[in-house]
């Protein structure tokens, strides 16, 4: 088993679990069910810098990157810095992350909040809408076409924006539907850890235009993004880079012109 059919595994167990305790009408008796989204695709498609700045502690590439932030300072701090909106790692056993990060970061800022997670039930994008996020990621190299159009389709009737993050060919050719907003190219291999911006440089002349076009990970200066915005991207996810220092949010600033 690669690292990312372990994380699967462990997330089908977990959400299994998620269900049993917490009822769907639970959910949405949140009074963040009813809460207005924030679209994160239009703010990319104005913005200049398009930074997506993540709320990470650690990873399975990296082990700890910070475990000293809380989630509300740096959710201030990125908001505070501008960037066009917050990602934030609701995994816990592989990322240390929470439902409650996402939570906290929502009551700290109205920027727009990814639900950063391994989904694989429509259950999970009632907990994000249920916790506060307007963007959910769906990753083409665990889900068939037919789930990332369930997925898809559901997350634009709770008025959330889709973000689907491929990382080669094959899998940005079966995912290439109309209830998707963004489409990102991840810079990692999920399966290796190996990173490479040529990975992005290389899939964009097949993603159509009419998606905003987002690259992720591995980006740790201002040259690699302007060597990216040729190749039609509009948005760069960020976290190791930042959350690194000791204030993310003043790292992020330095990002945005
Ligand atoms: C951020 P980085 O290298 O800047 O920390 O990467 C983000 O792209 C990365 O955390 C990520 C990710 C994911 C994490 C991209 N896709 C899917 C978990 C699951």
């Amino acid at each position: 088993m690669n690292i990312l059919d372990k994380i699967v595994f462990d997330k089908r167990k977990e959400v299994d679990l998620r269900k049993s305790l917490i009822p769907v009408v639970q959910l949405e008796q949140s009074v963040l069910f009813e809460r207005e989204t924030i679209s994160l695709v239009r703010k990319l498609r104005q913005s200049k810098s398009g930074i997506i700045a993540e709320h990470k502690r650690r990873s399975p590439s990296k082990s700890v990157i910070n475990q000293n932030f809380n989630v509300f300072d740096v959710a201030k701090g990125y908001e505070d810095a501008g960037v066009c909106g917050m990602s934030v790692l609701t995994d816990g056993k592989y990322f240390g992350g929470s439902l409650d990060d996402l939570l906290t970061a929502r009551a700290s800022c109205s920027l727009p909040l990814l639900r950063k997670e391994f989904i694989i039930d429509e259950y999970q994008l009632l907990e994000a809408k249920a916790n506060g996020a307007d963007v959910i990621l769906l990753i083409a190299a665990i889900l068939s076409k037919t789930e990332i159009k369930r997925y898809s389709e559901f997350a634009k009737s709770l008025n959330l924006n889709v973000l689907l993050e491929v990382h080669n060919e094959e899998e940005l050719v079966k995912s290439i539907m109309p209830s998707l907003d963004m489409l990102g190219v991840n810079n990692r291999n999920l399966k290796t850890f190996d990173v490479s911006l040529e990975t992005s440089k290389f899939l964009s002349p097949l993603i159509p235009d009419d998606f905003v076009k987002v690259s992720e990970s591995g980006i740790s200066s201002i040259e690699a993004i302007k060597e990216l915005q040729p190749y039609g991207y509009q948005g760069f996810l960020i976290g190791e880079n930042f959350m690194k220092t000791d204030d993310a949010g003043k790292s992020a600033k330095k990002f945005i012109n």
